[in-house]
């Protein structure tokens, strides 16, 4: 049945990781790397822009890229991928984005088809692909991070998933309203708010790939609605709804 979009809202999570915009940052196995379909998943919430741009999820190693982030130029949330012959490929969006609130980013890419992005499931922009698998010089995968010329994010990232296919209209919008219990099929990667291991330093994958994170810096928070309390390391978490 068709969902009445107008007044329904995904259900926000009780706790995400913060990065702090200074050097927080998650590293994980490339797993989008050399593939010729994908689709990339995060559910963020930036505190601030400050003016310049901001790295949700990539790797910037020109021409080896691909990349999320936020555009301070546009002012917008896109997503770029340099291909393996030097062209490049955006995603720019029709709307702009906006500090301090959630924000669903879901962008799919088939090598034969197209790089689309959706913004809170709605599709917001696509571009023909260029016929190559997504070239990405290293083995890791930084969260709030690019590696290179893109500032560090500043705020909170619930969840991170990646497919190992193109998600369809319907999967996405399952997706949205269904934060906790995703489309399993062709999943690769998934942090989640739940599966932080601060203890350790690892942000755990839930999937059984073992594509655990590294946390460098980055803290979890909890939250009843922004905005959000910071932990103490000591803490224990316990949810609050
Ligand atoms: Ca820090």
């Amino acid at each position: 049945m068709p969902l009445a979009r107008s007044r329904l809202l995904p259900k926000l999570p009780w706790k995400a990781m913060y990065f702090d915009g200074q050097d927080d940052y998650v590293e994980t196995s490339n797993v989008i790397r050399g593939r010729d379909k994908v689709s990339v998943e995060v559910f963020v919430y930036a505190e601030s822009f400050d003016g310049i741009d901001r790295t949700v999820l990539g790797q910037w190693n020109s021409p080896e890229t691909f990349l999320i982030w936020y555009d301070v130029g546009d002012n917008k949330w896109e997503v770029i991928i340099n291909d393996s012959a030097g062209n490049v490929l955006k995603a720019v969006p029709d709307i702009y984005a906006k500090e301090k609130e959630w924000v669903h980013l879901l962008c799919t890419y088939d090598k034969d088809n197209e790089l689309l992005l959706y913004i809170n499931a709605e599709l917001r922009a696509h571009t023909k692909s260029l016929g190559n698998p997504i070239n990405m010089g290293k083995e890791y995968l930084g969260i709030g991070f690019d590696y290179s010329i893109h500032n560090y994010f500043h705020g909170y990232i619930a969840f991170v998933r990646v497919y190992d296919r193109a998600l369809t209209d319907s999967e996405i919008e399952w997706n949205y309203y269904h934060p906790d219990d995703p489309v399993r099929s062709g999943l690769v990667l998934w942090l989640h708010y739940d599966s932080i291991d601060e203890e350790n330093n690892i942000w755990r994958d839930k999937t059984a790939n073992g594509n655990n994170g590294t946390i460098y810096g980055a803290t979890p928070a909890e939250f009843t609605k922004p905005p959000i309390r910071k932990l103490t390391p000591s803490r224990t978490l316990s949810p609050e709804r």
